[in-house]
């Protein structure tokens, strides 16, 4: 089928770092819009347990953690007979690809990625080179499978256009190989924030744990988050510059309800901050609860998970390897 023929499926791919359980953040902020997207398009997701190993974990937990990602985006609803799911250290590609980009990667850029920037700054102690290279490896995941989209925030352009920028250098050198994938910017995605500190966004590995809704959290857990949540004196139900706490609550009551601020606004006036807290937990926790139910269940059928795992590995390499067959004989590897 002709490249740009309308008909064609277009193609996007995500991905998501097994750092721990997934937050309200990566929910609404990626996997709720992962879900939607599987109706137009077709979809790779992937749990990116090689982008995890550049922050020490103990294995045993890494091995849990890979799986248990795995297991919570079949939950938040991403359908295995419909998206391509599969865990990236199962499909050896990946690592190939990456350092044949990587050759292809010019120091300057690499230094000045904001990621690596803040990850040296977060553990002073492990700069390790694969920190430092992440951005040849993330181009592979995306190149291996001819991406059309990649779902990117405002933190990831810069990703998007080193791979970009990478693709074409390959297409230029060695010949047109690789499709150039755009951002897709999803028409409701939150930003979401910490409710500790609502400047800084909300985060898997953020250690203050009243910070972060985790999307395995129970009811009970998730009110009192957000009862300790902090928010301004003014005790209005607004959206403005300086409410940071209140901005973000609305940004999370918005993206679950489907209301416009001026609706959050005209609900809660004259009423205190107290009862706007107890209404965001509540439909943040009737969201979640179906997610925290399906997970359970998957979790207890092993042998389906481990054969969703299996096949979804075995689907990605077919195409990861076909890819990577052509850039292997462009570059003359074979
Ligand atoms: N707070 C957030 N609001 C909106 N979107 C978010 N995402 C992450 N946090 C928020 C989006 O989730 C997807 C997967 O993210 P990731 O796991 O690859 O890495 P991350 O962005 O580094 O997420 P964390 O939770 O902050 O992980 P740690 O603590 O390990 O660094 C991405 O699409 C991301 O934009």
């Amino acid at each position: 089928m002709n490249e740009n023929d309308p008909a064609r499926r277009r193609i996007i791919l995500s991905g998501i770092q097994p750092t721990g359980t997934f937050t309200l953040g990566n929910y609404l902020g990626a996997v709720k819009n992962w879900r939607q997207l599987q109706k137009e398009y077709d979809c790779y997701y992937f749990v990116a347990d090689l982008h995890a190993l550049t922050v020490y974990h103990e294995p045993a937990m890494r091995r849990k953690a890979s799986r248990a990602a795995f297991a919570l985006l079949l939950a938040c609803g991403l359908d295995p007979e419909k998206s391509l799911v599969f865990i990236q250290s199962h499909v050896s590609a990946h690592a190939q690809m990456g350092w044949m980009l990587s050759c292809l990667s010019p120091f300057g850029d690499l230094s000045r990625m904001t990621q690596f920037k803040d990850k040296s700054a977060k553990h002073p102690e492990d700069i390790n080179a694969g920190l430092f290279t992440y951005p040849a490896l993330m181009a592979g995941d995306i190149l291996l499978y001819q991406a059309d989209y990649v779902p990117v925030g405002a933190d990831q352009t810069q990703h998007l256009e080193f791979t970009r920028n990478v693709a074409a250098r390959f297409n230029h050198v060695y010949g047109e190989t690789f499709r150039l994938p755009e951002g897709y910017f999803p028409k409701a995605g939150a930003r979401v924030m910490s409710l500790a500190e609502p400047t800084a966004k909300m985060s898997k590995s953020d250690e203050n744990a009243k910070a972060t809704i985790f999307i395995l959290d129970d009811e009970k857990t998730i009110l009192k988050k957000f009862k300790s949540a902090v928010t301004d004196s003014d005790a209005e139900v607004a959206f403005r510059e300086g409410k940071d706490g209140i901005n973000n609550l609305m940004t999370i009551y918005s993206a679950i309800t489907g209301k416009s601020c001026d609706a959050i606004t005209a609900e809660f006036a004259g009423k205190g901050y107290g009862d706007f807290k107890t209404a965001v937990g509540t439909v943040v926790a009737d969201e979640l609860r179906p997610i925290r139910e399906r997970y359970a269940e998957l979790l207890t059928d092993k042998a389906y998970l481990d054969a969703e795992i299996a096949r979804g590995a075995e689907r990605a390499a077919h195409i990861a390897e076909k890819t990577l067959a052509k850039a292997k004989r462009k570059m003359g590897l074979c």
